[in-house]
């Protein structure tokens, strides 16, 4: 485990020489001090990846050069997966299945966007037809500069590889700055880099805590771009920093997405997608599909089923064989999801399940699953994100009726659809305010499909080309080609 900052290429403590504690939730023991950056340290990380860019080869190399290092990147991640994983599950506590599911992504990740720094070399310039024959245009892409990526701690790894993948295929340098509650598996894409040479300053890893190295980052007048995942309030504070100097940003901020239940749909398909939509990585997946909708003549079978299969969900520490349900991220997170249980009661709500701690796993911030009942429109339950192990469901009778309350949210991340009538299921895709739209199932992810959110879910679009484009600037070169008099 990493002790040092991973800046211009090398491993540097400090400045102010400071560390913070990394628990494992499974214990809520102190595994680890990472090293705590500081707004001296992001300074200097910045100054590196300035130099990198506006010095360095890196964003003048040809793109099939560039995808090199990025293979080589994703080849040692694929050496080291299990080490990784390990890892992940140990700051993280996500069961060892999922944690392999993630790092086998990384690699995906940093492969696909290998492949698109090839295909930049064929797609970077565009001619422009002009109605003025005397001039001739062409558009540009290149890369947008220094990029400066702030990320969440629900998927370390991952959502480090879709900010770090992107943008240095498209020629940007980086400064990372990881969660302060999950900083060990992004502070090993530092010796990574180094194991596939990447030159110095391309990119840096600041681990520190949000006001503290996060912040400074989102100020710092050298970053061109700043990329975010994480919660509302904290995204609000970036985009403010942001416009200060008007930096190009993307940002992805959680939601509350509905699934919308059809009465002629397979009820054991139904029971099995619910389940994996909200607790698959103990709910505290931006996408997570909290609010489930169910038409009435479905509505009481399916939810009794729900209980049944949510009861039996094996909930153990990561590295337990065949433990489905981790424990969630933090003591602070486990009051959080507590607090919102309680208050969804009070509220009118009924518990049908789950919401405490499971016996004999009483020393980490582990969970049983809970299910809601007759969640109120108006409640806290119903429209917050509240980032755990809680499904909210509801009933409708008409489609009209299912689409206006899956609507009627602030956030518009991802949404789903289960029905046997496809030209149903294609309508209501169609009217549905969010991102992404699943159909007949939950979550699926794919590293070639956009990923972002419509309304406060956010701004902009990662993966796939959408993805690369986040990093880049276009520009327009017209010349005069007949100097005739005008
Ligand atoms: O998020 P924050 P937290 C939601 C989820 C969760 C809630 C709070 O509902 O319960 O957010 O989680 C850095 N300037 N999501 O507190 O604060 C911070 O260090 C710059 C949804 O962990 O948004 C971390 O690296 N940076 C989500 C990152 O921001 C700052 C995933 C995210 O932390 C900062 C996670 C500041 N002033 C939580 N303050 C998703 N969209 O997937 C903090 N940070």
């Amino acid at each position: 485990m990493r002790t040092q900052l991973f800046i211009d290429g090398r491993w540097t403590t400090p400045l102010e020489g400071g560390s913070f504690d990394v628990l494992d939730p499974a214990t809520g023991k102190v595994i680890h001090r990472a090293p705590a950056a500081t707004a001296v340290d992001v300074d200097a990380a910045v100054r590196a990846a300035r130099r990198a860019f506006d010095e360095g080869p890196w964003p003048r190399m040809k793109g099939a050069q560039r995808a090199r290092y990025l293979r080589a990147m994703a080849a040692s991640v694929r050496r080291r997966l299990e080490e990784l994983a390990t890892l992940e599950v140990l700051d993280n506590g996500k069961p060892l299945p999922e944690a392999r599911w993630d790092i086998g992504d990384v690699a995906g990740c940093f492969e696909y966007y290998a492949t698109l720094a090839e295909e930049l070399d064929n797609h970077d310039i565009e001619p422009i037809a002009l109605p003025d024959p005397r001039f001739v245009s062409k558009a540009v892409r290149e890369p947008l500069g220094v990029a400066g990526a702030i990320i969440p701690w629900n998927f370390p790894l991952l959502m480090a590889a879709w900010k770090v993948a992107p943008a240095l295929a498209a020629g940007c340098t980086m400064v990372l700055k990881p969660s302060e509650l999950t900083p060990l598996t992004a502070l090993e894409l530092g010796a990574i880099a180094q194991e596939a040479d990447l030159p110095a300053g391309v990119l840096n890893i600041v681990t520190g805590l949000g006001p503290d190295a996060g912040q400074p980052l989102s100020e710092h007048p050298g970053v061109d771009k700043l990329a975010f995942t994480g919660s509302v309030p904290t995204g609000a504070k970036i985009m403010a920093s942001a416009a200060r100097d008007i930096k190009n940003i993307s940002l992805e901020l959680g939601g509350k997405s509905p699934f919308l239940i059809f009465e002629d749909s397979d009820i054991e398909k139904a029971v099995e997608w619910i389940l994996f939509g909200i607790f698959w990585n103990q709910g505290q997946v931006c996408s997570a599909t909290s609010r489930v909708l169910v038409q009435d003549a479905l509505h009481d079978r399916l939810v009794a089923r729900l209980v049944e299969e949510a009861r039996k969900i094996k909930i153990a520490p990561g590295m337990t064989e065949g433990a489905l349900l981790g424990p969630l991220i933090s003591h602070g997170q486990f009051l959080k999801v507590r607090a919102a249980i309680d208050t969804a009661c009070t509220e009118g709500a009924k518990l049908l399940c789950g919401g405490v701690r499971p016996l004999g796993l009483e020393q980490g911030y582990f969970m049983e699953p809970a299910v809601l009942v007759d969640v109120p429109l108006d409640s806290q339950a119903w429209r917050e994100e509240i980032f755990g192990p809680v499904v909210c469901v509801r009933r409708f009778d008409t489609e009209a009726q299912a689409v206006a309350l899956a609507n009627d949210s602030r956030f518009g991340l991802a949404a789903a659809v289960m029905s046997s009538d496809d030209e149903r299921t294609e309508r209501v895709a169609s009217r549905l305010r969010a991102g992404i739209v699943w159909i007949n199932c939950s979550q699926p992810t794919f590293t070639e499909a956009p990923w972002g959110g419509y309304k406060q879910s956010g701004i902009g679009r990662e993966l796939g080309r959408w993805g690369l484009d986040n990093y880049l600037e276009t520009k327009q070169i017209t010349r005069l080609v007949d100097d005739k008099p005008w």
